[in-house]
């Protein structure tokens, strides 16, 4: 095992991943911005070191300082959680050459998956479902249109670099789709550096379906269960459950059993997850393959029992995967709301401020993964997420209760925040069937607007 390794990143991530370390008993380097010095990521950890100025790209992003700062240290390994450089193949690269461990799964595949039309190839080569649509590029018009006429509307654009919905393009028509495939590639460059896009068949009443899946070197690979994440606001999600209403044991062993082959087939190693989207026919596609920890990784946590952080750092250090597919058990419901400094009144927009007032809910069955504290700062500069609100329950209707108890607890004043979205959602008919799908949100927020 490592003796000590390096966080590079912030927030709660931050935190979750010091605990682990902690009970594993490596030491811990953390690194942080100029914004950020009285951050609970610095003070948790044994060292700290200063990687330069607030902006992302001069710290969090900023490569050389983040090896010098390992280096200086001293550490075996470096923990990228989510975000910032998780999936950059490059700085896994280098970490390598300088015989850093980086936790995560090898370059190789942090790029094959990261390309999300490499991607699909791979799937479709291995006989894993895929969304009809391009095997290649989109290159000019008349592919697309040929293409669009084929596999029929509506179609969506995608952006070969892009993932989580960036860069995405719904379209209905002939007209829309050629003007979208200009404007889809001049967007794709100026956001990747990288103009291609490629088209699938859009499926409006589909659910977002992950599964968490181990692995070791070894070539021994678990799933952990899925993750319903239809729920999400403009690619940002909003709240997480596990198990998913939409499978039965059946159709949960038949997607885990395709999720452990997909990552079997490029040699994953270590934590990733599968995503599909789930027709309400029960068909499911393969979507996206992400090679990090994820922020919803907390609802697996709690309905198998199990540490995905500990796992993670374990399987880096090369140990042996000692689960076994038929003895994981799964019990009880799991839910996570996404706490943002944002206004939800108010389109969403980001509330920075200074946190006056914090009560964090507690009592049985209920878990906060945070960073912040009453005094707290709210910085401009990163993303908005104050707090993970995870709540367990023997069932999903136990596990509404405690959260809206939990909800009601929640006290972080004076700053607007998504907890008064949450509340309205868990009283929400259609949601308290499960009767939801990745339009769910958007829905409900046109309705609200009329
Ligand atoms: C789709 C889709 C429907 N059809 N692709 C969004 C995140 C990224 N990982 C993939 N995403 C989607 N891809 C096809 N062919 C629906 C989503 C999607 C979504 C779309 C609009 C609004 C909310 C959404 C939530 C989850 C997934």
């Amino acid at each position: 095992m490592f003796s000590k390794i390096l966080i590079a990143n912030r927030g709660e991530i931050a935190v979750r991943i010091i605990r682990a370390c902690k009970e594993l008993g490596i030491r811990t380097v953390a690194v942080y911005s100029e914004a950020d010095i009285d951050c609970l990521h610095v003070r948790f950890a044994d060292e700290a070191v200063c990687i330069g100025p607030a902006s992302s790209a001069n710290s969090y992003l900023n490569i050389p300082a983040i090896i010098s700062a390992a280096e200086i240290t001293d550490v075996e390994a470096i923990h990228p959680g989510y975000g910032f450089l998780a999936e950059n193949a490059h700085f896994a690269e280098i970490c390598e050459s300088c015989q850093i461990v980086f936790i995560g799964p090898a370059p190789y595949n942090i790029r094959l998956m990261g390309d999300k039309m490499s991607a699909r190839e791979t799937m479709k080569k291995a006989n894993i479902p895929i969304i009809p649509g391009s095997q290649e590029a989109i290159k000019t018009k008349e592919e697309a249109l040929k293409l669009a006429k084929k596999i029929k509307y509506p179609v969506i654009i995608k952006a070969s670099a892009g993932g989580g919905g960036k860069g995405m393009r719904v379209c209905h028509n002939d007209v829309r789709l050629i003007s979208a495939l200009i404007t889809a590639q001049n967007e794709a460059e100026a956001t990747f550096g990288k103009s291609d896009v490629y088209l699938e068949k859009y499926m409006p009443n589909s659910r977002h379906i992950e599964f968490q899946i181990v692995a070791d070197r070894f070539g021994h690979c678990v799933h952990l269960g899925e993750r319903e994440c239809s729920l999400q606001r403009r690619h940002q999600k909003l709240l997480e459950e596990s198990p998913s209403v939409a499978l039965d044991e059946k159709l949960r062993r038949k997607m885990g059993e395709i999720a452990v082959k997909a990552a079997k087939i490029v040699k994953y190693q270590g934590v990733g997850t599968i995503e599909f989207l789930l027709e309400e026919d029960e068909n499911f596609y393969f979507l996206e393959m992400n090679t990090r920890i994820q922020v919803e990784h907390p609802v697996t946590e709690m309905v198998t029992g199990l540490d995905l952080l500990k796992l993670q750092i374990q399987l880096a250090a090369g140990e042996k995967l000692k689960l076994h597919q038929d003895k994981i058990k799964f019990s009880g419901h799991s839910i996570e709301c996404r706490i943002n400094a944002e206004d939800p009144e108010n389109g969403f927009i980001p509330c920075p401020g200074t946190i006056k007032t914090l009560f964090l809910p507690g009592g049985p069955n209920v878990r906060v993964d945070t960073h912040i504290y009453s005094g707290y700062k709210i910085p401009t500069y990163y993303d908005s997420l104050l707090a993970k609100l995870i709540v367990k329950g023997e069932n999903r209707t136990q596990a509404i209760k405690t959260m809206r108890r939990a909800l009601d607890e929640f006290i972080i004043e004076p700053i607007k925040t998504t907890i008064t979205f949450h509340k309205q959602l868990l009283e929400n008919k259609d949601f308290l069937r499960g009767a939801i799908n990745t339009h769910f949100i958007e829905d409900l927020l046109a309705e609200k607007k009329e």
